[in-house]
């Protein structure tokens, strides 16, 4: 069993992206310049975009936060978007979801410049993703799809099994897995809350790539021998021994599946740094115009 340790590839990349800072500098050229907002007073999100900004001051690149309150307005939201869509030394920006019930969240990101939306969240994003078009490829599976690259992972003719069907992870990763491409090529199957005998297919799966959002959901006996298990979920739980009083605890029974797989994440360490790094790669295709030309 192989531990993907993607606190590990994540330092690596954000060196050869810091590597490029210096090149873009040196070339006199403006350093890639990401802003994120973050709403509210949600802790996980407020521990996500601090990665952010910290992997930001990392790399080189310039970070602006922008912290508003829960009780801002959507209208008030709309006008910081509009004021980062116009703002010609922001290259890309992102507004940290989820978002207080009363902002919709579908009509901030219709209002995100698709050129500046490094989420790849904008529907001209997704739409460009799933006809294999350039485009700012969500974080998270954008993230996964490295680790599969740079572990060496054999994905052409592979059945994946993507359990969760949320808009930011299980249907482009759905979608990314079966295209014609790099690290695709497989023949993936989605499954859902709605999934009847979810178990049946998981255990069909030489790739599991596990967004669902349920602690410990993908138990042993729901994996077959030598499988690749990813997992997405970051669910806190408590636990009163804990500094914190609770701890991380990711979508896949690890100790039960992690002696059946080939390569297995590890929930923190794995998906989550990649999420974060990949978001640094968007924004340097966003400095170098790289998607919209
Ligand atoms: N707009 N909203 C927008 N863009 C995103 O790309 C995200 N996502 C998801 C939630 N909402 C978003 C993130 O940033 C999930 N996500 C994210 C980012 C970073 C980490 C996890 C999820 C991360 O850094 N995880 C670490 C430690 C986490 C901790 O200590 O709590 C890990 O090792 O998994």
């Amino acid at each position: 069993m192989t531990l993907i340790d993607g606190k590990a590839l994540s330092a690596t990349i954000k060196e050869e992206i810091a590597a490029e800072v210096e090149k873009i500098k040196a070339s006199g050229n403006k350093v890639p310049h990401l802003a994120a907002v973050l709403v509210g007073e949600d802790p996980a999100s407020a521990v996500y975009v601090r990665n952010k900004v910290r992997s930001c001051e990392k790399v080189g690149f310039k970070s602006t936060l922008l912290k508003r309150p829960a009780d801002i307005t959507e209208e008030e939201v709309l006008e910081l978007v509009h004021k980062l869509n116009d703002d010609d030394d922001i290259d890309g920006f992102i507004v940290q979801l989820p978002l207080p019930k009363h902002i919709n969240e579908e009509r901030i990101t219709l209002a995100i410049d698709p050129r500046k939306d490094v989420d790849g969240f904008h529907p001209v994003n997704v739409g460009r993703m799933a006809l294999g078009l350039p485009c700012y490829l969500p974080a998270t599976p954008f993230g996964i799809l490295t680790m599969l690259e740079r572990y060496g992972i054999e994905t052409s003719g592979k059945h994946a099994v993507v359990i969760g069907r949320s808009n930011i992870v299980g249907t482009p990763m759905s979608i990314l897995l079966s295209r014609k491409s790099k690290t695709g090529n497989c023949t993936v199957t989605l499954t859902h809350s709605r999934t009847k005998d979810l178990p049946a297919f998981a255990r069909e799966a030489d790739i599991i790539i596990a967004a669902i959002g349920i602690p410990e959901f993908v138990k042993g006996d729901m994996v077959k021998e030598g499988a690749v298990v990813i997992d997405v979920g970051i669910n806190r739980v408590e636990a009163p021994d804990r500094p914190r009083g609770y701890k991380l605890v990711g979508d896949v029974a690890f100790d039960e599946v992690a002696p059946k797989c080939s390569f297995i994440t590890p929930v923190p360490g794995g998906v989550g740094p990649m999420t974060v790094t990949s978001l640094l790669l968007n924004t340097l295709k966003a400095n170098r115009n790289e998607v919209y030309r």
